[in-house]
């Protein structure tokens, strides 16, 4: 396969004046016509007239209305055209019902739909598929009334009607998007569809028509999504200043999609998973997931489709301030402390691996193969908190600047991440050259700090360092931004928190006129995302876990404590540290406390972020010693906290009508974390109970789960399939939980069981990460000795990729982490990893992934 570097960008050498497009639609003889103006591009350096073009049957070709036959080149055709602005028109047959990989055009369920970004549009017309191409586009979309009475494209829709007189039956749209705008935020939907309404009037005036389409059946589950698309289009007014642009907005649901959601201008294509919800069939998990993705996705309307990347090497330019932009907006509409913990439980859970392991790349990536394989959490999450830092040091004021001069300055255009930076550059006079190292240089920075107390100065003494990784052996010191604040003894904070900003490979800040030594808690509220090495005790430990005035690092303070603990019984079997446990019970005592800060507070490491953490100490990780580790503190703590867990339990019911706000659903989230807690003392009873009486899914599936963890499932396994086999999304949780549950050594056999089952429907994506990616997440089960369940998962994996390379190429990342542990399971998932390379015909995708995680 061809690497593709950013160093070699070079512009179109045409402008794109209009694209017109008529799809005559059938399941598997879709004619595309196009006809579209370019003129060449007085910028451009080449000249050749090149379209992209992939699986298209070309019917015919015009220049100016002569029919010509192009020259067939990789990847698409190439055309001699005049020096002069010129007319292209094209017929082409494609065929949707073939398109399992479920990008261009496809069909699922009977409806039509797209997915075009990266580079799918290619597969439904010739066209220079590339984000710096922007045009605007009308589309008249031809179907068949029983069919497809839904038809629709982006923009405004301009026109609709039933053609007796061409064909019986037939129907048509016209829809005409009036924004610039590049191909890979082309969508098109048909089929039969009903809409959940709505409208929402815009800061200055406009009224806009919004609706959520869904297969007929799901018209219940579209109240909460179209509140959360509401709530998001409030408030990028309020916090940004900016107004949506067209004069509807839609969202469709689709069962098959390779991802969560994708944000096609006034056309958002969700996987139904991200937008449905009701209370019966959604947990609370869901609901905030959904709340978050709709903003996401909305959002992109600014940041991502009226300003866009230049190449797909930016990707982060849109991806990573979205991801900050959804961010802050749950924070605003939720609790911003637990925001920001889940975040860096997800940043450590998926990015650091990344960052840590064969796979990990800039968040801004010099080269690639297939730039699907770079929608990655270094580029999405790290990308945000590049984002977070740059605030940070500029400061709100500066920051709410730069984002209204970016919008300005930038408006319809396709641009970099220099551009970016130029931004904050001009607008704070600040010079940004050390801060974009952040978007050049891949891996985690490892923060150290000593401290050192004389008179009456403290001084913290910060250091920081960064291991080497693929292409990138040395590195330069970055800006990381260290925000500290000090505590006395008594826990009163005597110095609010500050930015300290680490610019050297080491650098000492001092603090004057402190009498006693203070107390530094660093890194506060995750101010970068770094590793944080620093020699403190347990007891300053539980000191910060009682204390700490900064939300985050209090909680931090108790997952350290928990940490060592594990790593503790881990590798020495010691007993789990009591102070920590003394100091957790305190805590969950407090009823001030936000009971779903409590709740976190009760969780711990996750067994494959001890085995990163092992391996970084220079051990090899046993995933049954961090399994049984990690079981055993689960019941320490329900030993150690017996006599309050059903007090918690009682306390944090929720009586009346279910609401999915953060209120109820943290009450939820602490009475289910004490439950869990509670079966290993009751054997099931509660749980039993719970499931028993649950009225909404939150309930049920963390009875589920308590009931499988204690080998008690068996009844609720039949019960629930029975209450929710005609609900798609319920059974996916019904597979995903009976692999998350399973017993290590019965991984493997419970998931081949679970394949053979009627409704392993193994080419939808959705289906299939609920039993394979569950799968390789369970640490202890896909790492079991046998090495059965390596062997499942690449059995399937090879199965899956000629059908779908984008889902199959995703999911290889389970294997990354294969050098941290001892030569025989090496062995194996070597093994498996050469008999996936191995494979002819090997998709692109999957090549590159095990290319690069056997380096
Ligand atoms: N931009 C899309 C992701 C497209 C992934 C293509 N493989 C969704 C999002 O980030 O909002
Ligand atoms: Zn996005």
């Amino acid at each position: 396969p061809q690497t593709i570097y950013l160093k070699d960008y070079t512009p179109f050498g045409f402008i794109v004046d209009g694209v017109e497009l008529t799809f005559r639609l059938h399941p598997t003889k879709t004619r595309v016509f196009s006809k579209i103006a370019f003129r060449p591009n007085p910028a451009a350096i080449d000249n050749r007239f090149f379209l992209h073009g992939e699986q298209l049957k070309l019917i015919n070709a015009k220049i100016d209305g002569a029919e010509i036959t192009p020259r067939a080149v990789d990847g698409g055709i190439e055309v001699d055209v005049p020096d002069a602005p010129f007319t292209w028109e094209a017929e082409v047959e494609i065929n949707p019902e073939a398109n399992t990989a479920l990008e261009g055009l496809y069909m699922s369920n009977g409806m039509y739909c797209t997915q075009c970004e990266a580079e799918g549009f290619r597969k439904i017309t010739f066209y220079p598929d590339r984000p710096d191409v922007m045009a605007t586009f009308t589309v008249r979309i031809e179907g068949n009334v029983e069919n497809t009475p839904e038809l629709l494209s982006n923009g405004n829709g301009d026109e609709y009607g039933t053609d007796q007189t061409v064909t019986p039956n037939s129907n048509y749209a016209v829809w005409i998007d009036p924004w610039p705008k590049p191909a890979y935020l082309f969508a098109l939907v048909a089929g039969d569809l009903i809409a959940h309404e709505d409208t929402f009037k815009t800061m200055s005036g406009k009224d806009v028509r919004l609706s959520i389409f869904v297969r007929p059946g799901d018209e219940h589950k579209c109240a909460f999504g179209m509140e959360a698309l509401k709530k998001s289009m409030k408030w990028d007014e309020d916090v940004y200043g900016r107004e949506y642009d067209l004069d509807e907005f839609n969202i469709v649901a689709v069962d098959d999609f390779n991802m969560g959601a994708m944000e096609n201008k006034g056309l958002n294509i969700f996987n139904s998973s991200c937008v449905l919800a009701s209370p019966e069939t959604a947990t609370d998990g869901n609901f905030e997931r959904i709340e978050a993705i709709i903003a996401h996705e909305y959002f992109h309307n600014w940041t991502g489709n009226r300003i866009t990347c230049r190449d797909w090497f930016q990707l982060c330019l849109k991806e990573g301030l979205t991801v900050y932009r959804d961010a802050q907006f749950t924070a605003d509409m939720r609790s911003e402390p637990v925001k920001r913990i889940d975040d860096v439980l997800a940043l450590r859970g998926r990015q650091f691996p990344e960052d840590q392991g064969p796979l990990s790349h800039p968040v801004r990536p010099e080269s690639f193969q297939e730039i699907n394989n770079f929608y990655t959490a270094t580029v999405y999450e790290k990308g945000a908190e590049v984002i977070g830092m740059l605030k940070t040091l500029v400061g709100d004021d500066a920051y709410a600047k730069a984002l209204d001069l970016y919008f300005d300055r930038h408006d319809s255009q396709a641009c970099t991440i220099e551009d970016w930076i130029k931004v904050f550059e001009d607008s704070t006079s600040r010079d940004l050259t050390q801060f974009k190292l952040w978007y050049s240089q891949s891996g985690t920075p490892e923060v150290t700090v000593r401290e050192e107390f004389e008179g009456d100065i403290f001084t913290l003494h910060l250091s920081q360092s960064s291991a080497p990784t693929p292409g990138q052996d040395t590195k330069a010191p970055q800006v990381i931004p260290v925000a500290v604040g000090l505590l006395n003894d008594n826990g009163d904070e005597v110095l609010p928190t500050q930015v300290l900003e680490l610019t050297e490979t080491e650098k000492s800040f001092t603090f004057k006129g402190h009498a006693t030594r203070p107390i530094p808690s660093v890194l506060r509220g995750f101010s970068a995302p770094v590793t944080l090495t620093q020699d403190i005790d347990n007891a300053r430990r539980a000191f910060l876990l009682a204390h700490d005035t900064d939300p985050f690092n209090r909680w931090e303070a108790g997952r350290n404590l928990a940490r060592d603990s594990l790593i503790g019984a881990i590798v020495d079997g010691t007993a789990h540290n009591e102070d920590y446990l003394s100091g957790l019970k305190a805590l969950l005592r407090d009823d001030r406390l936000d009971p779903a800060y409590r709740a976190l507070m009760l969780g711990q490491p996750s067994q494959s972020e001890l085995a990163g953490i092992l391996h970084k100490q220079g051990q090899i990780p046993d995933p049954a010693a961090i399994h049984a580790a990690t079981e055993s503190l689960r019941d320490a703590k329900a030993k150690a906290f017996a006599d309050l867990l059903p007090d918690i339990y009682t306390a944090n019911q929720v009586t009346g009508p279910f609401s999915p706000d953060a209120e109820p659903a943290g009450k939820r989230s602490l009475a289910n974390a004490a439950l869990s807690l509670l079966t290993r003392l009751d054997g099931g009873e509660a749980a039993e109970k719970q499931y028993k009486s649950a009225d909404n899914m939150t309930l049920q599936l963390a009875a589920f789960g308590a009931l499988l963890d204690a080998g008690k499932g068996d009844n609720a396994i039949a019960a629930f399939y029975d209450q929710w086999n005609d609900d798609r999304l319920v059974i996916d949780k019904w597979f995903s939980m009976q692999v998350m549950f399973a017993k290590p050594e019965d991984l493997a056999a419970t998931v081949a069981n679970l394949t053979q089952h009627a409704d392993f429907d193994w080419k939808n994506p959705n289906r299939f990460r609920a039993v394979m990616g569950v799968m390789a997440a369970h640490h202890a089960g896909f790492h079991h000795t046998s090495g059965t369940s390596y062997q499942v998962l690449a059995d399937w994996l090879l199965k899956l990729d000629p059908v779908n390379p984008q889902t199959t190429a995703r999911m290889c990342s389970a294997f990354q982490t294969w050098k941290r542990y001892d030569d025989d399971r090496q062995a194996l998932l070597k093994a498996q990893l050469e008999r996936i390379a191995g494979q002819n015909g090997l998709s692109r995708d999957t090549t590159e992934m095990v290319t690069r995680i056997l380096e």
